[in-house]
């Protein structure tokens, strides 16, 4: 599958890399390793985003290398190929998908999320494998597939991926890809240290303070299972977070040893949501994003939501309460035995 989209990109004078709206560690570092390989290879090759990439990833040199469909950019002239990372939902991509597809021969989607049951398909030719803990580790393969050397640049992008979608190594699905792949880059990434503390050492005081007051809040659900979180638009503003700097706190929610899952409601907007939802081991949340218009992984997904909090809230938490029954009656007995009965 990499062999045809490496026969693509052989074919190709001209690319255009994109990834989803409110980009991320994996999406930056898969399209930022790939920019700079393909640029040792001659090819003339652009990033193209719809929003700009989070302050975060400054270390990444992502305002010099990435432009902005929705700030400032250099029109699009016609382009051969189209490749957009860590998502296969063209929605994410608008309103820039629209303008590829008017200038761009092909466009394909390289991804590691499962299709939408409902919702926009990935195109011809995309390359999906919900195996691999980061599309960094894809990108990783593409590279050696297309014979191009690694150097530091090509490795610190996609350390970034990999330590970002597997959390340092928390989340590889169960396969040494991850910790292979890793060995391979350090041989290039000589800061890796860094990288760490830029992606997860950047809470500023503020932060800190938000988590103290947002942390208190959380409900409980089914005996301390179930965990359910509102981040207030008054509180994400008065502390002056931005979006991204919100994005972890359900990965905080999951550090609560007796939960099974979670479901964090950032408020965007008068009666506007970004749902979160993660699940441990067999507790799979993904219908439930499926269910109310949104997508992501088996065990960690999300979904745009209108309407009232405390109606939304009620339908996703009898969702989760539903998932989590059902999971507990299948686990065997010997697999729940340190739960309290
Ligand atoms: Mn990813």
């Amino acid at each position: 599958m990499l062999k045809q989209i490496a026969d693509k990109i052989r074919a190709a004078d001209s690319l255009v890399l994109s990834t989803h709206r409110h980009s991320d560690g994996d999406g930056l570092g898969a399209q930022i390793a790939l920019f700079h390989a393909l640029r040792k290879i001659g090819k003339q090759v652009r990033i193209l985003n719809v929003d700009d990439a989070p302050k975060r990833y400054s270390f990444l040199q992502s305002a010099r290398i990435i432009q902005s469909f929705e700030g400032s950019h250099e029109k699009l002239e016609a382009t051969d190929l189209a490749m957009i990372f860590d998502t296969n939902d063209s929605r994410l991509v608008e309103p820039l998908y629209s303008e590829l597809r008017r200038q761009c021969r092909e466009i394909i989607f390289v991804d590691h999320h499962p299709a939408l049951k409902e919702g926009p398909a990935p195109t011809e030719g995309s390359v999906i494998d919900t195996a691999a803990a980061s599309t960094g580790e894809m990108v990783y393969r593409l590279i050696r597939e297309l014979g191009v050397a690694l150097d530091p640049d090509i490795a610190r992008a996609l350390y970034t991926s990999v330590v970002f979608d597997t959390q340092l190594f928390r989340y590889v699905r169960n396969s040494p890809a991850s910790h292979l792949m890793a060995a391979d880059l350090l041989q290039h990434e000589t800061e890796p240290d860094e990288v760490h503390r830029r992606l997860f050492a950047n809470y500023t005081r503020n932060k800190i303070a938000f988590l103290a007051k947002a942390l208190s809040q959380i409900e409980y659900f089914a005996d301390g299972r179930i965990a359910v979180l509102r981040l207030s638009a008054p509180d994400l503003s008065d502390h002056g977070l931005d979006l991204d700097e919100s994005r972890d706190v359900i990965d905080l929610l999951m550090n609560i040893e007796s939960l099974e899952a979670a479901a964090l409601f950032r408020e965007d907007g008068p009666d506007l949501y970004k749902l979160s939802l993660r699940g441990k081991s067999e507790i799979e949340v993904l219908s439930i994003a499926e269910n109310v218009g949104g997508g992501g992984h088996p065990f960690s997904a999300g979904a745009y939501l209108n309407g009232s909090y405390e109606q939304l809230k009620e339908r996703v938490v009898s969702q989760l309460l539903r998932v989590v029954g059902l999971a507990l009656e299948k686990a065997p007995a010997s697999a729940r035995k340190n739960e309290p009965t």
